[in-house]
């Protein structure tokens, strides 16, 4: 994968609170929530409103009972059980997020596809790795904050998850941030993390609302990486134009 570009450097990243952002956005929202897509569905975009849908298959991985569905529900803008009902198989789900590209102004509507895969589902059935890492775009690699065997799980979760040579897109969740009298992993740890990976960490806990800053600078930056990746592959800029050590300030998110 290409170095990570700084954050910020290709999507703008507050835009989703800007007038013009709000009008996108409220393409994807209904009554203050965010619409549910149907994989088939898409927003309704007026069609003298210029604006490219980009389409993405994204993976999660990681222990069974990390927060994997919890997360794709999260991001998806829909209530979280507080149960662990453990995926019995492959559960998908669609996520449209809009962005503007820093450079040219234009707005893309990114049209993320979400592959959640319970874990002991993956051990217990061979085939489904392989299914979910079929033409993969980006992987969100869990840890939970609760628990250190997770997250000295990465580096196999990495190993396993994406081959060395391709092209997919990195970032790491760390989940249960809101647990913290709970908290098995330190910051120090998580910095020390990013710095030898270079792969972005997002923290997530919490109250799931249906609040867009909550989400926002994940798939901001999920968005910024995959579209840098395609810029990349289609040799629009240097694979490594930019630097790497941009990606701490996302810890904390
Ligand atoms: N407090 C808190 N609880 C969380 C968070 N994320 C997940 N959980 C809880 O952790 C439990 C397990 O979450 P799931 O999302 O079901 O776990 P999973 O990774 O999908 O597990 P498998 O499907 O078995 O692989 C659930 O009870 C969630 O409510 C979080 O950020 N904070
Ligand atoms: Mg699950």
């Amino acid at each position: 994968m290409a170095h990570p570009p700084p954050s910020g450097s290709v999507v703008l990243m507050d835009w989703y609170r800007s007038v013009e952002g709000k009008g996108f956005f409220s393409r994807i929202k209904r009554k203050e929530k965010r619409r549910i897509f149907g994989l088939l569905e898409a927003p309704p975009i007026p069609p003298l409103i210029n604006v490219d849908t980009v389409r993405y298959k994204v993976f999660l991985s990681g222990k069974s009972g990390v927060g994997k569905t919890a997360l794709a529900a999260r991001l998806a803008g829909l209530d979280v059980s507080s149960v662990h009902y453990e995926t019995i198989g492959i559960q998908t789900s669609v996520v449209f997020w809009p962005v503007k590209l820093r450079d040219s102004g234009q707005v893309l509507l990114f049209r993320l596809h979400l592959w959640d895969c319970g874990e002991n589902a993956l051990r217990r059935f061979d085939h489904l790795l392989p299914t979910c890492k079929e033409q993969l775009d980006a992987v969100l690699f869990l840890f939970s904050f609760t628990d250190h065997s997770s997250f000295d799980d990465l580096p196999g979760q990495i190993a396993r998850g994406c081959d060395p040579s391709d092209n997919v897109v990195k970032l790491v969740v760390g989940t249960k941030f809101d647990l913290f009298m709970h908290t098995d992993v330190t910051e120090r740890e998580v910095k020390a993390f990013q710095e030898q990976w270079a792969v972005p960490v997002f923290c997530i806990g919490g109250d799931a609302c249906d609040d867009l800053q909550n989400v926002a600078p994940l798939l901001n930056t999920l968005a910024e990486l995959l579209w840098h990746q395609d810029c990349v592959t289609v040799g629009a800029v240097p694979a490594n134009e930019s630097a790497v050590g941009d990606t701490s300030s996302r810890a904390g998110h």
